[in-house]
């Protein structure tokens, strides 16, 4: 087997990197075979302090500018540039390229929407008519008398506007709650379209022009609401619409879904284009017969990362794991093809895959890496590229040529909690209604509901913060919503079941037993954050809780993140009015005016507010403190102190 020159200086112990078991076997055979993964360049790669702490600049070329993170106004850069300058133009250009790369991803699947819409695209379709009529009437579209074609093209003529405008508000600010829309308006930061918020970012933050946190901080804004209430909630609407909107599904987690006698075929990334066509080529007759002709049992097909949990959500699709993951499954010898489209998508997978005979494909235009095959995904002609990457996978099952070593560990998960799933699980069919979660959170069985959401990151053990800290806020009451990768962490770790309710506490725990739903629910990827924005609004419109999503007792966190994408979803739901907790570390520097507005500042303004911890526990804490203090503003905190010693009120529920 080809091997890495590199040898590892400095193995950190397995069990101090994941809690993932599956994915600690895969190192410590990674570590034998002499193979470096991220795990291992983590360890040797300190991060940058000045830049940790977003304490330089590079906006020119008369520094770069390095401030002292110690001591924040002690200088300015070479143009006078202050801490509060850097810091605020350093976090917009990473939301502008978070919401960039949201947005992006939106306007493929609206391209993708257009050509079924109009007949030229013809290898998918629309299987959900109904939600097509319910976006067109809650838009206000005029679609009497038309055909489905026709609703289709008039909705897409209405959302490209969400890219495109200039002028205006973006089509969902019309979903927004009217009190939060409100103070968006009063403070100038509702986005006119996403091209527009994030081109401006990139202009202001240029040297020598936006030199005003405050002024700055509002464009972050405004580019950040333009992902969540822009650009990843039309990926996510229209997705449902072509691909059909999620409702409960069991589906099987962790590395175990790899099956030695099969054809593995991975697809790791966001578009679901890619994904969906690859789910009709494994099933095709003619390749499942090559594939048993070559010896294999049939053709499994696994996801990964976000592509892959929207897939599990929609359509019960196994996953093998989350982004740290990635590498560490090649280890196992059995995955015959990997193929990737955009985002989260690690350079390292190319020598990984190298090592372990794996073909790792790249199939779309804007995401190539050097040393990988690529076959180019045409939505016009799609099987023409996922068929090739089958023929693939399947030559390379005939001829592995390496160990195969699965870690036989899965784990069975309930996923695919949409809003409409949520509000007829809730109310019926009949009667789809927030009601009873309303009413729930305010005689208190339910103290609150927390967004856990976003990445892993080899900073910090692998899925511990996710699971620790939703344990705690379950254990406290809180209903937990889930998407991307800290959705499969919990997962891995078991809580996505029904019977996971007996980890919670007693008032969650007859509402969840009472419905029959997991303490935990799944909406599926990143993009789907948009789902906890919808069912935010539901909230609000419910009655009971407040005018303004800054009003209801709920809170955000992304323990583990990394990305540029994360940074944008924490703005936008801090925009929203929600206070969102983000583990490892946060790119500003403490108690400068910048970080005081972000942490603070906002939340005196009618929005939400952002908080930092490493600890899961801390985290939690933190959490519970608003959730409480939002209950008391409301007036429902007696209702939970009596609720939870009164046993006649739970039996009654029971
Ligand atoms: Fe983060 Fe989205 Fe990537 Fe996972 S895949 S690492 S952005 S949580 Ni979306």
């Amino acid at each position: 087997m080809e091997k890495l020159d590199k040898k590892v200086k400095k193995a950190v112990p397995i069990n101090e990197v994941t809690q993932c078991e599956a994915t600690g076997r895969m190192l410590e055979k990674a570590r034998r075979d002499g193979v470096v993964v991220a795990f291992d360049r983590a360890a040797e790669m300190k991060p940058c302090p000045i830049g940790a702490e977003s304490a330089c600049c590079k906006m020119c070329y008369m520094g770069p500018c390095r401030l002292n993170a110690r001591d924040p106004y002690g200088k300015v850069g070479v143009c006078g540039a202050t801490i509060d300058t850097i810091q605020s133009r350093n976090l917009a250009r990473m939301v502008a390229s978070g919401s960039a790369a949201h947005n992006d991803h939106g306007m493929a699947v609206l391209e993708l929407f257009k050509g079924v819409a109009n007949g030229t695209i013809t290898d998918y379709t629309i299987k959900d008519p109904y939600k097509l009529d319910a976006l067109c009437a809650e838009l206000e579209l005029d679609v009497d008398g038309m055909t489905v074609q026709e609703k289709a093209l008039a909705l897409a003529d209405e959302l490209e506007k969400t890219y495109t405008q200039t002028e205006g508000e973006i089509p969902f600010a019309r979903r927004v709650p009217e009190k939060t829309l409100e103070t968006w308006r009063k403070l100038d930061i509702v986005p006119r379209g996403a091209m527009i918020e994030v081109l401006g970012i990139m202009s202001r933050t240029h040297m020598g022009c936006d030199q005003h946190y405050e002024n700055i901080t509002k464009a972050i804004s405004k580019a950040a609401l333009a992902d969540g209430w822009g650009g990843s909630m039309v990926a996510t609407e229209l997705g449902d619409i072509m691909f059909g909107t999620p409702s409960p599904v069991q589906a099987d987690v962790n590395f175990g879904v790899l099956k030695e006698d099969h054809v593995n075929v991975i697809v790791h990334g966001h578009e679901p284009n890619l994904f969906e066509s690859m789910l009709v080529s494994v099933s095709d007759p003619s390749l499942v017969k090559i594939a048993r002709e070559k010896g294999a049992k049939g053709i499994n097909l696994v996801g990964m990362c976000c592509s892959g949990a929207e897939m599990m959500s929609r359509h019960g699709v196994p996953h093998a794991g989350n982004f740290m993951s990635t590498e560490p499954v090649l280890v196992t010898g059995a995955v015959d093809a990997m193929a990737v489209d955009i985002q989260c998508i690690q350079q390292g997978l190319v020598k990984t895959a190298e090592c372990y005979k794996t073909h790792l494909i790249t199939t779309n235009p804007r995401c190539h890496i050097e040393g990988a095959r690529h076959i180019e995904f045409d939505e016009h002609v799609p099987r023409e590229c996922t068929d090739e990457i089958v023929t693939l996978a399947i030559a390379r099952f005939a001829d592995r040529g390496v160990d195969v070593e699965i870690p036989k560990i899965v784990n069975q998960g309930i996923h695919g909690f949409s809003h409409e799933y949520i509000n007829y699980m809730l109310g019926g069919s009949f009667r789809s209604s927030y009601a009873p979660l309303n009413d729930n959170i305010i005689n208190g069985r339910i103290r609150g509901v927390a967004g856990v959401v976003g990445c892993v990151n080899p900073r910090v053990k692998q899925d511990w913060v996710h699971v620790e800290l939703v344990k705690e806020l379950i254990k406290n009451d809180v209903l937990v919503i889930q998407t991307g990768c800290s959705q499969i962490a919990l997962a891995k770790a078991g809580l996505t079941v029904p019977e996971a309710a007996v980890l919670a506490g007693p008032g969650l725990r007859e509402v969840c037993e009472a419905v029959g739903m997991p303490p935990v629910l799944g909406l599926g990827s990143c993009v789907d954050n948009t789902r906890i924005l919808i069912a935010a609004t539901a909230m609000v419109n419910q009655g009971g809780l407040g005018d303004s999503i800054a009003d209801l007792p709920v809170a955000g966190a992304a323990p583990e993140w990394m990305s540029e994408k994360a940074v944008a979803i924490g703005q936008y739901f801090v925009a929203s009015g929600v206070f969102t907790v983000f583990g490892v570390g946060f790119p500003t520097v403490k108690d400068t005016k910048f970080h005081d507005l972000l942490f603070g500042g906002l939340e005196n303004q009618g929005l939400g507010k952002w908080g930092v911890t490493k600890d899961p526990y801390e985290m939690a804490a933190m959490m519970l403190a608003h959730i409480d203090k939002k209950r008391k503003e409301l007036g429902i905190d007696k209702a939970r102190e009596r609720v939870l010693t009164d046993m006649a009120s739970r039996r009654e529920l029971a």
